[in-house]
Order: structure tokens, then sequence, then C-alpha cells
């Protein structure tokens, strides 16, 4: 909606569901305005993160620990005026903007994202909002200011990590658990709000144009979808070419870093210190990473990843369609630390041979090669494919596997006379011959090129909400291979070219397996696929007399790395809840709760449930687990599925926090219901 931020949860759920169709002055963004915006970061690919401030200053110590990094201030409960002294420390006469663009660019970097402001508050920028800055340093500086010049010199893309937590500005909320004698009077978060605004205001006008905004901090209870999609809209209506990542919003599902269904999704996801499993067609995304095992300068971390393992992952990540952002931790001197200067110069080696196979490529078009990786790129109608082979072939045979297309030239990008290497057809797989020797240690480049887009071995996909059903379930069968015909079979048996051509979705009476394969002239050109659909009974539903809307709940505290056999302990406090709540909490960690009632089915058929949470939990139906997301871990949710007779059935969900974040949501779905919180109305106990 135009300049206007969503006044109900509905309607917000409405927009951001439409949150492909991204704002841009109150006209809906075009998929191609869309594409056309992200295009310069889709092909950047590699791009440096720099987390610095006032916490380099303790260098990762504090009273004799030594595993901090930049949230030194909450996490060794520095006191304010206390951490407020680092301010006359900081003073980083050795900070030199163009050495670190430098660094940057010749490791093959883009852009450079950095700390505008932390979570601690400190603004690495001149701002007129606060004194809590550079400019109130010995150093007297504006940092951003300087860097952004060096990046626009070297034609790097510039851009801000802007933490929307904030444990120094008093309208800020909540205050940190350790921080209660720090009066929340007169608070006021919507002020806070319109601060933070303020100071974005500067980061986008006083620095020329910047390509995206990170933000980070989201995930305290204060900040909500509807805050979020506000500043989204805020920051592109300063400059509406900034790209902005997913933690705008408030729907971030834990460090795997991708919106949860529904969620306003920003413009990219943010997997952090993870690759994800498999590339995600039609999701922007970047993974990022320290290289040792602290964001913020640690003097003591010297757990550093090998350039190998980190030029592996530039490789892993960008063949399947993600962008990587690599984190350096500068001293409180402004230098960055050496064992970070090696890995970026010796990733830049390998960039400056390789990099054609990194920059503005797109993911593989295989599911998997034993060997490496790949990364590919049009040329013209043809297509070339970037084969990183991490374990060269002992017997110099780099097998190809599942490619229908004719082979074009193949070299060694390593190669400068390009001289072309024999490729030959053994049935479904393209062989290359290699030389005994690698070009390089860590991964080597092979170039192939193939006539037209990629016609690769991949069977088509059996698509159902559930893979169980009570009477009948349809069954969708899909593949985008050009010029293939689909056949199936529902006996278990191989699809041979006389089987069955896929036409609409199949409707399945019966438990059933079935199999789907392609075919071109009468020849196999894919692998079969197969899933099993069982018929199952529905659990029969419970007969209940005396009911009352709500839950019963108990309370527990204690020190827990996995849910405990609740019955075996003694509840601090019993009651009832209208939902699964924590407002009987008495302690900010180490409790846990066991909520029981009954789930009202509206009719017979198949349920998902969900539960999302930080730290562990677990629900049942009856005697059944059907959710176990059980263990220490950031919000992270897990699904189940049963099927279900219509009327009562007993639920009971069990939760416990140790330390840190905590949080517990419960959803479920059906064929009919879209995914959704659990509604009291559905949800009784036996008076
Ligand atoms: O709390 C921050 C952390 O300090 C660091 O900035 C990372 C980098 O993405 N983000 C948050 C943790 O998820």
């Amino acid at each position: 909606m135009k300049g206007q931020c969503i006044t109900s949860k509905a309607f917000l759920l409405i927009i951001l569901s439409l949150s492909i169709a991204k704002f841009a002055f109150g006209q809906p963004e075009t998929p191609a305005e869309h594409d056309a915006r992200m295009q310069w970061w889709r092909e950047a690919r590699f791009g440096l993160f720099i987390h610095w401030g006032l916490y380099a200053i303790p260098a990762g110590e504090w009273n004799g620990k030594m595993n901090y990094g930049e949230w030194i201030r909450t996490s060794a409960q520095i006191p304010l005026e206390e951490y407020d002294k680092f301010l006359q420390q900081f003073n980083p006469t050795k900070f030199n903007a163009e050495e670190w663009v430098r660094l940057a660019k010749e490791a093959g970097m883009k852009y450079i994202v950095i700390t505008s402001k932390h979570h601690d508050g400190f603004c690495l920028f001149d701002s007129k909002h606060t004194d809590f800055d550079v400019m109130s340093t010995p150093f007297k500086r504006d940092i951003m200011k300087e860097l952004s010049e060096a990046c626009r010199r070297a034609s790097l893309k510039m851009c801000w990590y802007h933490s929307i937590m904030d444990w120094h500005h008093p309208d800020y909320l909540p205050r940190r658990e350790w921080e209660q004698s720090r009066s929340t009077a007169g608070a006021d978060f919507d002020r806070y709000v319109r601060h933070m605004k303020a100071q974005l205001q500067e980061l986008l006008t006083n620095y020329g144009k910047i390509g995206v905004l990170w933000f980070d901090g989201e995930w305290e209870s204060t900040w909500n979808p509807q805050y979020g999609c506000d500043l989204y809209e805020y920051v592109r209506r300063l400059q509406s070419d900034v790209i902005i990542n997913n933690r705008v919003g408030a729907g971030r599902a834990g460090m795997e870093g991708f919106a949860k269904e529904g969620e306003f999704a920003g413009d990219f996801g943010t997997p952090e210190q993870q690759i994800p499993p498999t590339g995600l067609p039609g999701v922007d995304w970047e993974t990022c990473m320290t290289m040792n095992d602290h964001w913020g300068y640690n003097k003591r971390d010297q757990n550093w990843k090998s350039t190998k393992a980190l030029i592996q992952m530039l490789a892993d990540i960008a063949s399947k369609g993600g962008n990587f952002l690599l984190n350096v931790g500068p001293t409180a001197e402004g230098l960055f630390p050496p064992a970070s200067i090696e890995r970026l110069r010796e990733i830049g080696q390998w960039m400056k041979v390789n990099g054609e196979a990194v920059d503005a490529t797109h993911a593989s078009p295989f599911r998997k090669l034993d060997w490496g990786r790949c990364t590919q790129k049009a040329v013209g109608n043809d297509t070339r494919l970037y084969l990183h082979v991490f374990n060269w072939p002992a017997d110099g045979k780099l097998n190809v596997s599942g490619i229908f297309n004719q082979a074009g030239q193949a070299y060694l990008l390593a190669d400068r006379q390009r001289n072309l290497l024999p490729v030959n057809r053994e049935e479904d797989a393209l062989v290359v011959s290699l030389p005994g020797q690698a070009p390089d240690s860590c991964n080597s480049v092979v170039v192939l090129d193939i006539a037209g887009k990629p016609d690769i071995n991949d069977p088509p996909k059996i698509v159902s909400e559930f893979d169980v059903f009570v009477e009948t379930v349809e069954v969708a069968i899909v593949s985008d291979r050009d010029n293939a015909e689909i056949r199936y079979t529902l006996d278990g048996s191989v699809p041979s070219a006389s089987s069955a051509l896929v036409k609409g979705t199949i409707r399945l009476t019966e438990t059933t397996v079935v199999s789907t394969r392609s075919f071109r002239n009468g020849k196999a050109v894919s692998d079969t696929a197969q899933a099993k659909f069982t018929k199952v009974k529905p659990r029969s539903a419970e007969k209940v007399d005396k009911l009352k809307q709500g839950v019963k709940y108990a309370y527990y505290e204690g020190d827990w790395d996995r849910l405990p056999d609740f019955k075996t302990l003694k509840p601090v406090k019993e009651g009832i809840l209208r939902n699964f709540d924590f407002s009987p909490r008495q302690e900010v960690e180490r409790f846990g709760f066991e909520y029981a009632g009954f789930f009202r089915v509206p009719e017979t058929g198949v349920y998902a449930f969900f539960t999302d949470s930080d730290d562990g939990s677990r629900l049942y139906i009856g005697d059944t687990l059907v959710v176990d997301n059980d263990g220490l871990h950031a919000m992270h949710e897990e699904r189940g599925v049963i099927a279900l007779a219509a009327g009562l059935h007993p639920i009971r969900v069990t939760f416990f926090e140790k330390s840190g974040g905590d949080d517990l949501k419960v959803y479920y779905k059906s064929l009919k219901q879209e995914k959704q919180p659990i509604p009291e109305a559905m949800l009784f106990y036996e008076k």
C-alpha cells in the first residue's frame, strides 16, 4: 500500500505475502524492476563483512575471561557507565580506509558491509542524534565517510550493517535481564524507532549511494512485522535502489536465516555461520561467516578457518546460487588481524585466476557432484559450465554424469593458452580427460562449454502436501525438462517408454508407490523418482464431558540441555492458560513448561503440527510424539504429521529454555487450513 504500513495483522499478511511485489515509490515493484535492483548483488557473489567498534578495545577479555566478542557489554554484564569509558579510548590511529578497500578488492570482493551501529549502540559515523559516536572519541574522524569514499574510488559498493537492538539508547526496550537497575521510566520504544530512522536518514543521505542495508538484532519482543514493513518502506524511500535483508522484519527462522512461511522476507535470506544444504531456486540468500570464531576482534581467537576451506565454501555457496559475506574483525588500532589479511590475500590469488567461475554465475544445474561443485553462465544460447574440482581424479577422468547436452570445448581456467581437453560421451556422462597434476590444491576449475541450456538427468518431482491420507490424496508430478515425456507407474515398477504419460494431478485412493521418469524418443533421459503414499486410519477422537476453554500448564525450573521427563519433577506452579505462553514464568532462564489439554479437530483428515522454539520443544497427540524439536538451539522449527478423526484429541506440548533467547510458537495446518498458530478456540481442558 502506498506509503502506509499495515494497521492490522490480516492486512499485513496479505501485503507481506505479496512481498515479491516489493515497494518502490508506492507502486508495487515489478519482477523486472526487482531483478534490475538485485542484479549487481546477485552478480557480486562475494562481499566483506566488518564488525568494528568499541568492543575491539577489550578485544574479547574482561575480568580474566577471554572468550568475548562484540557482545562483551552484555555477555560480561558491563554496566553502561563502565562501557562508555571505552569512548575515550577509541583512537584507531592506524585505520586506513584505502588499505581496507584494497584488501577487499584484491580478494575479489565486490561490496563491504560494516557495522555502522552494532547492538552496543556505538556509531562509527558522525551522527547529529547521539554523542555515543566516533566524533566523541579522540579519533574524531567520520570513519564511514572515509570508507564510503574509498569504496567509491575502488568501485566497491558501500553497505551498512545496522542493529535494531540497541543496548545504549534509553528508549530501547527491553533492557538486558541483568540490567534491571537501569530504569525504564519514560522509555518510549516508538521514540527509539524515530531515533533509529533519523540515524538511517543520515546514513542514507550523507554517504552517497548505499548498496545494502543489513539489519540485525530484530529478534526481541518489542520488534514486530509492522515495524519491519514500515522500516523497509522508509529505507526504500530514502534510496529506492537499496537492497534490504530479511532481518528488517520479525519472521526469520533462527540461524538458518530464512523467513518463515507468510512472513516478510525482505530482499534476501541470511543464513549465519552455515551454508544451506541445497540451492534454493528463485530465492536470494547470503551466508555470513566469521574467519575464526568471533565477529568482533578477539585477540586470543586463533581458530582460523583455512584458506582452502574458505575457497571451497565460496564455490559451494556460488554453486547454490548464494552470496558469501566473509567477516573481518579489525583491532582497536584499525588494522585487520594478520591472519585475516593472509586469507584475504590467498583467496585473492585464487580469484585472480578463477574469479570468472564465481562472478555473475548462476547455480549448478546438477543436484550433486562427488568431486566438487559447478557454477554456470549463459553464453548466447549456449552454456559455460565451471567445474570446481576439489578432488582431482587419480585416473585423470572427470566424470560429469547425467548430462544430455552436446559437448563443446573444455579447458583449465588456469591455463592461459586455453589448451583444449578431450571430452568424450560415455552413456549419460561427459568425461573430460585431465592432466595428471591439478593446477590448484584447493579448487581447480575446468571449463566445459555445452550446446543450449543444461539438459540434466533430473528426474521429475513428485509433489503432495502429505505422504499419508485417510480417503484420497492428489499427487502432482512436475518437471522443467525441455522436450521430454514424463511417464509414471503406480505399482512401484520403473516406468518404461510405454508407461502412462503424466496429464494433470493423479488421485490415489489406496496405498501406492508412485514412480516417474523422463523419456525422449523412447529412451529414458533421467533416473526414476519414487514416493510412497500411505492410506491410514485416523486416530479416534475422545469423549470428554466437562470441557472448558484453555490448557493446563505446569511450570518448572531447572538446568537442562534436553527436555526432561517432567513427570519426574515437581512443578513450581500449575494452572490454566488460554494458550501456550510463558506468562507464569518466574525466571528468565532455566525454566520449562508442560501444557496439556484437548485439540478440537474440525474434520477428519491429515494435520501437520509445528513447534518453533528456543530452546527445545515437543508436541504429542495422545501418546504419539508428532513434533520432536528437542535440544539446545536458537529459534528453530520442526514439523510432524498425523491423521485425526473429527473431535477432541489430547494435545501435550513440552518446552525448556536454558539461556539466551527464548520463545515457543505452536502452529497447525491441514489441506484446507493454511498454517496458523493454534487458536485458543480449538484448545480445551477437562474440568
Ligand atoms: O548478534 C549478532 C552478532 O553479534 C553478529 O552481528 C551476527 C552477524 O550476522 N548477527 C547477530 C547474531 O545472529
